[in-house]
C-alpha cells in the first residue's frame, strides 16, 4: 500500500474499527431485508453521520436495489461507498487559489485545544516543501506558553515567527504580521490565535477585530479563515463552528485529531449543517500527519475492504 493511502487507512483506524466494522457483519452474507435496512440505519446513525443524513442514504440505497435489481447484501457496499462520498464537499487546492496573492494570508479559527497551533505548523511544512516561503503570526497573545510554543515550531521548521507579549493586542500582532510578510515578500502568512470560547462574547468580539485589522493591512485578506475542529468532539465541534461562523466568515474546516477519534462520521454532518467544504485532515500528532481532504480516500478509510 502507498504511503499516502496506508496514512489514511491508519488515521481512520479508530472510526472503522469502532463504529463502522459491524458493517462487514451486516453487508457479510446476508440477503437484503427489512432487518438489514434497520441496522444499516442504527449503524450510520451511531457513526455521527446525523438522522437526516443516515434516512436520505438508506432511501438512496434502496432505490437502487429495485433499479438494479440487488439482493445480495454485499453488493451494497460500492453503492454505500458512492453515497457516503458524495455528501461530502470536495475543497479546491488552497495553493491554485493563493497563487498570485503575496501574501495569501491564513486564519486559523477554534477553540482551545482544537490543534490550531499544531495544524499551523504542519501547513507551514506543507507549504514550505511546495517551495513557498511561510510566515507564522502567534495572534494567541493569552498565554505565554502559546507564543512559545509556536516560536519553537517556527525554529524547527526554519520559518520566521512575528509575535507579541503575552496579554498584548492580539489585532496588532496580526497588523503587524501582515505589513511584514508583504515587506519581505513572503507568499503565505499564517496568523494563529487564541482559543476564543464561543460563551465568552469579549473574545469573539477580538476575533472579529484581529479579521478585520487583516483586512485593513492588506485588501481582501485573510484569503482563508479555517476553523480547526477536534474529530473527538463530534457533535460538540458543530456548535463550535456555528458561533464562529456567526463572528467571521468561515472558508473552510480542518478536521483535526481524526486518528484519536472513533466520530470521523462527523465529517458528514460538517458538510450538511455547516455547509462548509473540509480542507485537510489531521491524521496524527507529527507534522507530517496533515492531508488534502479527499473525500474518496476518506470513505476508503472509514469502510475499509
Ligand atoms: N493525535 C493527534 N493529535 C493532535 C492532532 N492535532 C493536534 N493534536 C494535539 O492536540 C493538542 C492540542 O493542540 P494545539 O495545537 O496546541 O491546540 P490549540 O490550543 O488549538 O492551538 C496537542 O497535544 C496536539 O499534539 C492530530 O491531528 N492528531
Ligand atoms: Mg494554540
Amino acid at each position: 500500500m502507498s504511503d499516502f493511502l496506508s496514512k489514511w487507512i491508519k488515521g481512520l483506524d479508530k472510526t472503522r474499527k469502532v463504529t463502522f466494522s459491524r458493517l462487514a457483519s451486516i453487508l457479510g452474507t446476508n440477503e437484503i431485508d427489512d432487518m438489514l435496512w434497520d441496522d444499516l440505519e442504527e449503524v450510520l446513525i451511531q457513526a455521527d453521520l446525523g438522522v437526516d443524513t443516515a434516512t436520505d442514504i438508506i432511501k438512496n440505497l434502496q432505490k437502487i436495489v429495485v433499479d438494479d435489481g440487488l439482493y445480495k447484501a454485499s453488493e451494497l457496499i460500492d453503492a454505500l461507498k458512492y453515497e457516503l462520498a458524495l455528501r461530502l464537499k470536495e475543497s479546491s487546492d488552497p495553493l491554485e487559489e493563493f497563487a498570485g496573492k503575496k501574501p495569501a494570508v491564513i486564519l486559523m479559527v477554534g477553540v482551545n485545544g482544537s490543534g490550531k497551533t499544531t495544524t499551523t505548523a504542519k501547513l507551514a511544512k506543507k507549504y514550505k516543501e511546495s517551495g513557498k516561503t511561510v510566515m507564522l503570526a502567534a495572534a494567541d497573545t493569552f498565554r505565554a506558553a502559546a507564543i512559545d510554543q509556536l516560536q519553537v515550531w517556527g525554529e524547527r521548521l526554519n520559518a520566521p515567527v512575528v509575535s507579541g507579549k503575552e496579554g498584548g493586542d492580539s489585532a496588532a500582532v496580526a497588523y503587524d504580521a501582515v505589513q511584514s510578510a508583504t515587506a519581505k515578500g513572503i507568499d503565505i502568512l499564517i496568523i494563529d490565535t487564541a482559543g476564543r470560547l464561543q460563551a465568552r462574547s469579549n473574545l469573539m468580539e477580538e476575533l472579529k477585530k484581529v479579521h478585520r485589522v487583516i483586512g485593513k493591512a492588506l485588501d481582501g485578506a485573510p484569503h482563508a479563515t479555517w476553523i480547526v475542529l477536534d474529530a473527538t468532539t463530534g457533535q460538540n465541534a458543530l456548535l463550535q463552528a456555528k458561533a464562529f461562523k456567526d463572528v467571521v466568515k468561515v472558508n473552510g474546516v480542518i478536521l483535526a485529531k481524526l486518528d484519536s477519534s472513533a466520530k470521523g462520521g462527523m465529517a458528514f454532518a460538517i458538510a450538511k449543517e455547516l455547509d462548509l467544504p473540509i480542507v485537510y485532515a489531521g491524521l496524527g500528532e507529527k507534522p507530517e500527519d496533515l492531508e488534502k481532504f479527499d473525500r474518496n480516500r476518506f470513505v476508503d478509510g472509514i469502510i475499509g475492504d
